[in-house]
């Protein structure tokens, strides 16, 4: 390729990556046949995570293919999901189209085993959330499991119904299944965000490449993880619920669960906090990451109200201070841990959440760049008085010493966001012996 083109193609590669890059925050939905057995199966508990219950309990097709004469979720509201989606700050929606199981989430011509031709329910949810996302201008994406199908005899992962693995014929799986359900998702659904791939494990590169061209061909602005395989992704998709210790300098998302399990699973109440899920959003853009956090919803359709308080909470942080999550991009550490804090940064601006807010002088060691403004967040009229010394001052330390007076208040619940303005490019200080 010639030099101009490949300008031209990073040219739209940046500008295809803007949105996301802007979001920040996501929400996962794993919706499923799963959410009807909610982590039980004959009234046995399951200790994994509910959407391989099939799997790890090695529940045969004929008996899995039951939970969907029993899927009627005429509790589900579209509008209700992406409310509080949107009510949580978040920009985008993943859904599962398809998960390990092989149930297709939504009218597929390309197998009877989906929701609108195999449930009572007979509707595709779908639909109404790409109607829904459209209005409200969230971004929908769907997860498609690629590799994985334990309904399909030639796809990978069942060995139980089907353990010659000889015998199968993955390329007849992609070729009747897969490729054509991933044609459905991207022609029938307007334009999606980005497409979700999961447990590539030994797709060749070739089928791969195959997945990640077709969804090229159909939606070139749609963004692909790097769960698709052998590199033909945009960005890359940490593991679950696994944070870099520091900046990561590339186009990443952390996945993440809201208590243990990514479907519906009746006995797991262990949610994390509204001020967990903030410290973590916020160390997660703080290294240059999106977070992608996840709901389970029952076979009813309602998402549990353990996890739609949590995030009305968190959304009600978000009100006040969303300007200090989208569209940052990486900062990078201090010399010094700050337990009482965190940081995210846009050009010219760092954002200081004080999770310990207390009045009188705090210090923040080592940041390099002369400091302008200092004010809260919430209120932009208030500002923080504070004395900002640069390295050659402290000969003890040698490292700028950045003291603010901070103001007895009542603090947000959550955390209290300090907006500091600096002057160039954002520098922090080594420690030195
Ligand atoms: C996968 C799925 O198996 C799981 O059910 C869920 O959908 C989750 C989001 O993704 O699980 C994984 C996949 C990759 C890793 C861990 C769990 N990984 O790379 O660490």
């Amino acid at each position: 390729m010639i030099q101009q083109d490949l300008a031209l193609e990073e040219d739209a590669r940046q500008l295809k990556m803007q949105w996301w890059r802007e979001a920040r925050f996501g929400l996962f939905i794993h919706w499923g046949l799963y959410a009807v057995a909610a982590g039980e199966w004959k009234g046995q508990p399951f200790d994994g995570v509910s959407e391989w219950i099939m799997k790890r309990m090695a529940v045969p097709v004929a008996e899995y293919e039951e939970l969907a004469g029993q899927f009627n979720p005429i509790g589900f509201d579209a509008e209700a999901w992406v409310g509080l989606a949107k009510a949580a700050g978040m920009k985008y929606i993943v859904i599962t189209a398809k998960h390990h199981d092989g149930f297709a989430m939504y009218g597929s011509a390309s197998s009877p085993y989906n929701i609108v031709d195999a449930t009572p329910y007979g509707c595709d949810p779908l639909k109404a959330l790409a109607e829904a996302c459209a209005k409200e201008d969230i971004r929908l994406c769907f997860y498609y499991s690629q590799f994985q199908d334990w309904h399909h005899p030639d796809a990978g992962g069942n060995d139980w119904d089907y353990p010659d693995a000889a015998g199968k014929d993955f390329e007849r799986y992609m070729q009747e299944k897969a490729l054509p359900q991933m044609r459905e998702l991207l022609t029938q659904y307007g334009p999606i965000g980005l497409i979700w791939f999961d447990t590539p494990m030994s797709l060749t590169e070739d089928q791969s490449r195959r997945f990640a061209e077709l969804v090229r061909g159909l939606q070139p602005n749609c963004l692909i993880n790097s769960r698709v395989g052998h590199q033909y992704h945009d960005y890359a998709s940490t593991g679950d619920n696994m944070i870099p210790s520091d900046v990561f300098d590339t186009d990443w998302e952390v996945p993440a669960t809201l208590n243990h399990t990514w479907g519906y699973k009746k006995a797991d109440d262990n949610w994390k906090s509204p001020v967990q899920l903030v410290k973590l959003l916020v160390d997660i853009n703080r290294k240059g990451g999106n977070y992608l956090l996840n709901v389970g919803p029952r076979g009813d359709g309602t998402i549990p109200e353990g996890s739609v308080r949590i995030l009305e909470e968190v959304g009600a942080w978000m009100r006040v201070n969303s300007e200090a999550i989208y569209g940052t991009v990486p900062c990078p550490t201090f010399p010094y841990l700050m337990p009482w804090c965190g940081f995210t940064h846009k050009p010219g601006k760092l954002y200081l959440h004080v999770y310990e807010w207390r009045g009188g002088n705090r210090v923040i060691f080592g940041l390099g760049s002369p400091v302008k403004r200092a004010y809260l967040l919430a209120e932009p009229e208030k500002e923080i008085e504070f004395v900002h010394n640069s390295a050659g001052m402290n000969l003890s330390q040698q490292l700028s010493r950045l003291i603010l007076t901070l103001p007895q208040l009542t603090p947000d619940p959550i955390a209290t966001v300090i907006v500091l303005e600096y002057e160039g490019e954002l520098k922090t200080e080594p420690l030195k012996p």
